[in-house]
């Protein structure tokens, strides 16, 4: 897969590319190709203005869509095939699982990061085919959003992740939160591991994890659940679930 992103500050992806997370190692096996390209690079005047006062007034500034246009045409001639651009701003629509998997299906990607109040609406209109959110909360800008997107598209790249992690066996990717993990000692602080992890009975240690999985998200997912209809065997586990939790937890 091939992807850029349009940034003012470019050194911000060093941290994404330059250690050893998971973009960086599917850089390093050329599953994935990365580069920054800098509007400020796409400016004319001594300054190498990148933002202007926003028409109609108000506080702040907003990024002219010249230099990001020109930015995102440098993208275009290098990349090998067509580019969708994803835009990351508050507007847009909810990233999640399902989101990462249709991006990680397509060949070219550029990510446009903003900086200030927001970006030039004529830019978002002619260039922008995603406008992609991280949720309700606010960001300075659009790195971190794009470095998060990049992560969680990187890993589903066919060969990124090791043999050990696979991608179907995780969380979200069925629409479930995770069973809890324990690992030694088998009592700390006082607090034992349950005792169907230590007796060897895999079956049993499935059925475990998979009520666990099921109980928590009905805990504290429950929107997940409404979205994903649950089988015979699944209802009767998060059942058994549900009859196991203390009275006081039940009571508001
Ligand atoms: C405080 C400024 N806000 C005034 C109502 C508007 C605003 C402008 C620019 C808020 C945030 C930003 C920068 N944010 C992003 O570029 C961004 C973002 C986010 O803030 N939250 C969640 N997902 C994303 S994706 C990009």
């Amino acid at each position: 897969m091939w992807t850029a992103a349009i940034s003012i500050f470019p050194r911000m992806f060093d941290a994404l590319t330059g250690g050893d997370g998971v973009v960086g190692r599917a850089i390093a096996r050329d599953l994935l190709s990365f580069r920054v390209i800098d509007p400020r690079d796409h400016t004319d005047d001594r300054h190498a203005t990148v933002d202007d006062r926003p028409y109609g007034g108000g506080p702040g500034m907003v990024m002219k869509a010249e230099p990001l246009t020109r930015a995102l045409n440098e993208a275009r001639a290098a990349a090998p095939g067509p580019v969708t651009t994803v835009f990351l701003s508050p507007q847009g629509r909810k990233f999640d699982h399902r989101v990462a998997a249709e991006l990680a299906e397509m060949d070219c990607l550029v990510f446009v990061a903003g900086r200030y109040e927001g970006v030039d609406e004529r830019f978002v209109r002619r260039e922008v085919d995603l406008e992609l959110s991280l949720g309700d909360f606010v960001l300075s800008g659009g790195e971190l959003a794009v470095m998060v997107v990049l992560d969680a598209v990187a890993r589903l790249l066919p060969g990124t992740l090791g043999n050990a992690e696979s991608v179907d066996a995780e969380s979200h990717a069925d629409g479930l939160l995770d069973h809890p993990h324990f690992t030694r000692p088998a009592s700390f602080g006082g607090e034992p591991v349950p005792d169907v992890l230590l007796g060897g009975d895999h079956g049993a240690v499935a059925r475990w994890r998979r009520k666990e999985a099921l109980g928590r998200t009905w805990q504290r997912r429950p929107d997940l659940l409404a979205a994903r209809p649950l089988d015979a065997d699944d209802r009767r586990l998060l059942r058994e679930f549900i009859a196991d939790v203390p009275i006081a937890d039940t009571m508001e």
